[in-house]
């Protein structure tokens, strides 16, 4: 039994008590860290339940006074006790969610998105693999050129009617943006210039410049060139390369044929063709009935060349051919629009 105690001091040990056990109720049905917080500033806070009833003690005798400022004080340590025991438990059980959260090594890894080589460096690079396996070496050129390298020492001087054939950005009267990378073929034969018979096989890719702008040219393209030079080079050897090449960039049964053409810088000169590889020669609307598709031009390379950059053409001959990379690419996979490479839509890109 407990003690007896006088009724004003009992009146505030049964508001203690009930503070005490609402507190508890409360802290029970906490949900998060923030509602334990809300409960302490409720019950414990200058203006809360507690601070109320501790006013409330002037009123009591100064013989009650100091047990009942015990009991109170014994109730805010309760109080307090659970409070801490509420919030330590929900640290707890958030730190274990966390940790199934972190640790569940059974889960798959995240797969970053992976980006691949755009078709027309995938395509470059399959012509210059193809040209490797025979025994070109890979040589570069600048795309800012000489007007001299880029027209002259392949036979078009100033005013030859050809030079219309490629429309031309000029940076000064005799710096332009090279049309195409036949320029390439002058710089590396005139390192060779008074060599007794001087042998060399290089393919230059890289970018060219023209005016021309539509849905199969582009005022920035790709081309690869080949150049063969030495003593007995022929023109048969030069259409048993492309025939090669052809199956290797399409598909075996591709055929091709030579059509005659004009370069300033070869000769003869031929346009060569192969047979559609939508329709394998049957004739379909991407080659528009015909059966073939144009693919690039060649030839044996002009005496005249030779003879500008010193090298004697009566016992030095080679083969020389040049084709437009978005052309090849265009063919292999069915692309009608030349723009369609630098949209950069990833949607078209990524069905390469
Ligand atoms: C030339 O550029 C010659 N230098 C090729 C050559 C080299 C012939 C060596 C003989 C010996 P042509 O202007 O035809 O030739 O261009 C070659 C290829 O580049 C064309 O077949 C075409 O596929 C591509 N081409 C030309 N203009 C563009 C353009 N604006 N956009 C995209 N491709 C183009």
């Amino acid at each position: 039994m407990s003690e007896q105690q006088p009724p004003q001091l009992q009146q505030v040990s049964d508001q203690l008590q009930v503070v005490k056990q609402q507190a508890i109720e409360h802290l029970q049905a906490c949900q998060s860290i923030d509602e334990v917080h809300q409960i302490r500033v409720r019950y414990l806070g200058k203006k809360g339940a507690l601070s109320d009833i501790l006013r409330g003690l002037g009123s009591l005798s100064s013989q009650d006074r100091p047990a009942a400022g015990k009991q109170a004080n014994e109730v805010l340590q309760q109080i307090q006790g659970h409070i801490q025991q509420r919030l330590q438990a929900m640290k707890q059980e958030l730190q274990q969610q966390n940790l199934q959260r972190q640790i569940d090594i059974s889960l798959p890894g995240r797969m970053l998105p992976r980006g691949h080589e755009h078709p027309i460096v995938q395509t470059q690079e399959d012509i210059l693999q193809c040209l490797r396996r025979c025994g070109f070496d890979v040589v570069q050129g600048p795309e800012v050129e000489h007007d001299f390298l880029n027209f002259t020492a392949l036979n078009m001087p100033p005013g030859h009617p050809a030079r219309q054939m490629q429309d031309t950005f000029y940076l000064s009267d005799d710096v332009v943006l090279r049309t195409h990378t036949s320029p390439v073929q002058i710089r590396v034969l005139s390192a060779l210039k008074n060599r007794q018979q001087p042998r060399v096989q290089i393919a230059s890719p890289g970018r060219v410049y023209r005016r021309d702008d539509d849905a199969t040219h582009s005022p920035v393209f790709h081309q690869v060139e080949g150049l063969c030079v030495g003593p007995d080079v022929t023109f048969a050897q030069l259409k048993g390369l492309l025939a090669q090449l052809a199956q290797q960039l399409f598909t075996p049964s591709t055929r091709m044929r030579t059509r005659s053409s004009y370069f300033p810088f070869t000769e003869p000169s031929v346009e060569v063709d192969v047979s559609c590889p939508r329709c394998s020669g049957d004739a379909c609307s991407v080659c528009k009935g015909t059966g073939w598709l144009e693919l690039m031009g060649a030839g044996m390379v002009d005496p005249a060349v030779f003879e500008t950059v010193g090298i004697d053409s009566e016992t030095t001959c080679g083969f020389a051919f040049g084709m437009g990379v978005e052309r090849v690419a265009m063919l292999r996979h069915g692309v009608t629009d030349i723009r369609l490479f630098y949209s950069n839509d990833i949607e078209f890109l990524q069905q390469f």
